[in-house]
Formats: C-alpha cells, sequence, structure tokens
C-alpha cells in the first residue's frame, strides 16, 4: 500500500481517530501518498512529527443552529467551523450549506484548502465551515432567518486576523449580505475583511464572483501549452451549473473552446451546438430553477435526467460539481472518447480510481488544490483591498488572476519535475503545498 511504513502508520492512525469520515480519509490519504519522497530528503518534518500535526484541526467548532420558518415552525440545523491551520495565514476558506454536510465532509474541505491555500502564494491559512442546512425551496427571508442564527454564533470565532469565510455550494452573494449584515450587527464593527465574496457595492472585490471558474480555465489553458495546445477549439464538458461551472463555461467561449454540456443534480442539459449561457444563468442565478427548464427556450437541446454528464465526448472535461462525481467507470469513458484534459473546479471531484487512471494515462489532469485556487486566491486579493480601502478596476482583478494561476501551474509544475514526476501535478500541488505549510511550521516551533 504505502511504500513508506511511517506514513502507512500516520495514515491508519487518522482513520482511527476520525472514524467513519470517508472524506477526510480519503483526501489525508491522496496528500500524505505523495509525501514518502520528502520526508526521506527532509528528515526534520518525521522527526518533528509535521504530518501528524497538519492532519489534526487546531480547533473545530460544532453548533446549534435554531431558525423559524414560514410556517412558524422551529428548525434545528447544525453549524461547523474547522479551522485547520493558522501557520500562513488567518483561516480561509468557505462555508458550505447542503443537507449532506457533515463533519467529515467540512474536514476533508478544509484539510484540502490548507494545501490549496499554500500553493497560491498567498499569506492565507485553511478552515472550511457550513451546515446541514438545506436552501433549495427556502424564501429569501428563510434563508435570512437562517444565516443570522447561524452568524449569531460563529461571529465571535471569526475576524479579519483570525478566521475569514466565503461561499462554497449553497452559499453565494445572497447568503454572504445576510451573514455580512449580521456580523456587522453583534460587533458594531463595519469589518471588510472578515468576509469574502461581497457584493462589489458594500465592500466585495470584482472577479471574485468568476475567480474560480475563471480561474480553472486559465490554469487548463497552462497544462496544454506546456503541451504545445490550447483551449481554443476544444469541444468541453462542464459539471455542475452553480457558481464554479458558470464562469468555467464564460471563459472557455471567450477563448474560442465549445462547451456541450452542463448538469445539476437532476440531470443532464446536452446541446450540440453549444451551450447558451444567458439561458443557464437566468436559471440558475436569476430565477433558481432546475436546469432540465433549459430545453423549454432550445428544443434542439436534450435533457437526460439522471444521466451521466461524462459519456458525452469531449477533449476537455472540467468537473465543476462535488466530491466523488466522476468515478473510475467515467474516466476510462473520457478517456476511450479521447479526452485530452480535466480540470477540477470542484474539490476532490475524481474517485481515487479515477484520479490514478489520469495520472497513469499521461492527459494533462489539473486537481482541484491546483485548478480551482483562484476562487481563494482572488478572496486574497479582497482581504487585500478591503485592508487598504481599495478597488481594483475588473480588467487589473482580471490580469491578477491570470498571474496566480500561471504561478500556481508553474509551482506545481516545477515541484513534480524536481521530484522526477514531470507532468504529474497531484505530486506537485501536494508536495509544493505541504512543504510551505511545513516549513513555517519548524519555524515556529512546536505549535
Ligand atoms: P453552487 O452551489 O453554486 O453550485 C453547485 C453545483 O453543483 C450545482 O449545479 C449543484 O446542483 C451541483 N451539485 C451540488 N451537490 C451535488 C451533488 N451531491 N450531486 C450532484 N450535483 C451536485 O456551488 P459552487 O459552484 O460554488 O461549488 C461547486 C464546487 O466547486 C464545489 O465542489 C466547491 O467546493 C468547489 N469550489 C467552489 C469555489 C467557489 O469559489 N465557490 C472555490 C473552489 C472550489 P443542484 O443545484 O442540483 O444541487
Ligand atoms: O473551496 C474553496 O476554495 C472555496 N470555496 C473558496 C474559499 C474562499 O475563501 O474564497
Amino acid at each position: 500500500m504505502h511504500a513508506d511504513p511511517r506514513i502507512a502508520k500516520i495514515y491508519e492512525q487518522v482513520v482511527r481517530r476520525n472514524a467513519g469520515e470517508i472524506e477526510f480519509h480519503q483526501a489525508v490519504k491522496e496528500v500524505i501518498d505523495c509525501l514518502g519522497p520528502v520526508l526521506k530528503k527532509h528528515p526534520q518534518y518525521a522527526d518533528q512529527k509535521v504530518i501528524e500535526r497538519i492532519c489534526e484541526p487546531e480547533r473545530q467548532i460544532i453548533f446549534r443552529v435554531p431558525w423559524v420558518d414560514d410556517r412558524g415552525e422551529v428548525q434545528i440545523n447544525r453549524g461547523f467551523r474547522v479551522q485547520f491551520s493558522s501557520v500562513l495565514g488567518p483561516y480561509k476558506g468557505g462555508l458550505r450549506f447542503h443537507p449532506s454536510v457533515y463533519l467529515g465532509i467540512i474536514k476533508f474541505l478544509g484539510f484540502e484548502q490548507i494545501f490549496k491555500n499554500a500553493v497560491t502564494g498567498m499569506p492565507i491559512g485553511g478552515g472550511k465551515g457550513g451546515s446541514d442546512f438545506d436552501p433549495k425551496g427556502r424564501s429569501d427571508a428563510e434563508v435570512m432567518r437562517f444565516c443570522q442564527s447561524f452568524m449569531t454564533e460563529m461571529h465571535r470565532h471569526l475576524g479579519e486576523y483570525t478566521d475569514v469565510p466565503a461561499g462554497d455550494i449553497g452559499v453565494g452573494a445572497r447568503e454572504i449580505g445576510f451573514l455580512f449584515g449580521q456580523y456587522k450587527r453583534m460587533t458594531n464593527r463595519y469589518e471588510s475583511g472578515v468576509i469574502t465574496g461581497k457584493s462589489p457595492q458594500w465592500g466585495g472585490a470584482l472577479v471574485r464572483r468568476e475567480a474560480t471558474g475563471y480561474g480553472c480555465v486559465f490554469f487548463v489553458d497552462e497544462m496544454l501549452k506546456a503541451r504545445g495546445k490550447s483551449v481554443e477549439g476544444m469541444k468541453c464538458v462542464v459539471s455542475g451549473s452553480g457558481n464554479v461551472a458558470i464562469y468555467a463555461i464564460e471563459k472557455l467561449e471567450q477563448l474560442g473552446a465549445h462547451v456541450v454540456a452542463c448538469s445539476d443534480s437532476n440531470g443532464v442539459i446536452h446541446d450540440p451546438q453549444g451551450i447558451r449561457l444567458d439561458t443557464v444563468k437566468r436559471l440558475k442565478e436569476v430565477e433558481r430553477r432546475r436546469i432540465r427548464d433549459y430545453t423549454e427556450a432550445h428544443r434542439e437541446a436534450r435533457y437526460i435526467e439522471g444521466g451521466c454528464i461524462w459519456d458525452i465526448p469531449c477533449q476537455v472535461a472540467l468537473p465543476c460539481a462535488t466530491e466523488n462525481e466522476l468515478d473510475e467507470r467515467a474516466a476510462r469513458t473520457l478517456l476511450a472518447n479521447g479526452c485530452i484534459a480535466v480540470g477540477e473546479g470542484a474539490n476532490m471531484p475524481s474517485t481515487p480510481g479515477a484520479v490514478k487512471l489520469f495520472v497513469d494515462s499521461g492527459i494533462a489532469y489539473g486537481p482541484g488544490k491546483a485548478a480551482n485556487g483562484g476562487g481563494v486566491s482572488t478572496s486574497a486579493l479582497e482581504m487585500q483591498q478591503n485592508a487598504s480601502r481599495d478597488a481594483w478596476t475588473f480588467e487589473f482583478s482580471e490580469q491578477r488572476l491570470h498571474e496566480i494561476m500561471r504561478n500556481i501551474h508553474r509551482n506545481c509544475y516545477e515541484t513534480a519535475e524536481a521530484y522526477g514526476s514531470p507532468g504529474n501535478y497531484v505530486i506537485g500541488a501536494n508536495i509544493a503545498g505541504f512543504k510551505r505549510v511545513a516549513e513555517a511550521m519548524l519555524a515556529f516551533g512546536v505549535i
């Protein structure tokens, strides 16, 4: 299993200590399986138990979120904030509102976030939070009352120098507004830098909304350029139809690619003439409807209820929905259909079996930790603008994002080469991220 017995032992301990948290186990295994050569080169990391320390969150907060729905019924949800690592900066990472949320999901996301944030080179630690609250079908007033209750408890754990949340699945501009409003009210401080993804009208950064999707496409384009190609003219499939998927599709179109499919948790839209993004934006961002309704406006498109988007032939595949949405069977189908690049807009969307197939096949495979780092990087740019009470233009911000994605790509690419695995961005991202965190931990002593 593991080449290095020390790493096998750490993994066993993580599984034992965090029973049942299977997504967390999966995320830990993927990272530490890359670290054998690093321990050989840097024995002090093993002596100082750096991996063991990183696998244990600095702090985990679990709390009750009571609220009253529109019918007057009391509802109780569970809230989480896992403050995983603050060695590189304040805890930074999004909030997810989805019924599947439990501690294991938040811990996997928080763990990934540490390394993702480290690879960006920016001064941000790693954390994640959320709730098992399901915003689907809830009125704006219900979402507001939920967010106010959530923040009433969480505000005491946050601060621009302590912990800075943002959005993730189920948390967009509307939720960030309600959350920031309640933070401001609880603390009597207009502390803009305490949360990112704010509306540009009241302290948000331009391009933050677009950043994860745009950044993912920039990353894929860099991977292809390293092979003498580009996304221009490529046939693409993008799963999901939320924030990340929408802006990935937008950038692909701007760069001359052809996107033929997208999805939501109910089904898949296949539009061989090209996905009409204005329709997807209207359905998802304005009307909060299902992707099946796309065919009302575009009769030539096909809706496949419960379909698998990876069955649709493409050259570039961007999983932008959720964890483990792309399994080994899907990976085989993609490869058989001639897919040459996969960029993960989502966090951990490919199962371990799928990752292995992609890496072994030698296609350009960009893991989430590298490919979706544009969102959190632009959050760090938002913090920077808030700290200096500045507001940059869209063009300047997008240029900064593009530069950051090029740097992330170079960092992963060069690290993979230095460790004898050229082209392997999994090894590149995990080792580059780990080393930056490990060096800071050694400098700080046993903390
Ligand atoms: P949104 O809530 O805006 O959209 C999520 C999309 O994924 C929706 O289309 C949703 O469909 C679909 N989806 C969610 N859960 C499932 C599921 N269990 N099965 C199938 N489809 C599902 O979230 P984001 O676009 O912000 O996030 C998407 C992914 O990107 C997540 O993995 C997130 O962690 C990651 N990410 C997000 C960043 C950001 O800045 N927002 C930054 C980096 C990564 P439906 O509406 O039917 O639920
Ligand atoms: O997974 C992620 O990187 C995010 N959801 C964004 C985190 C952030 O703080 O912007």
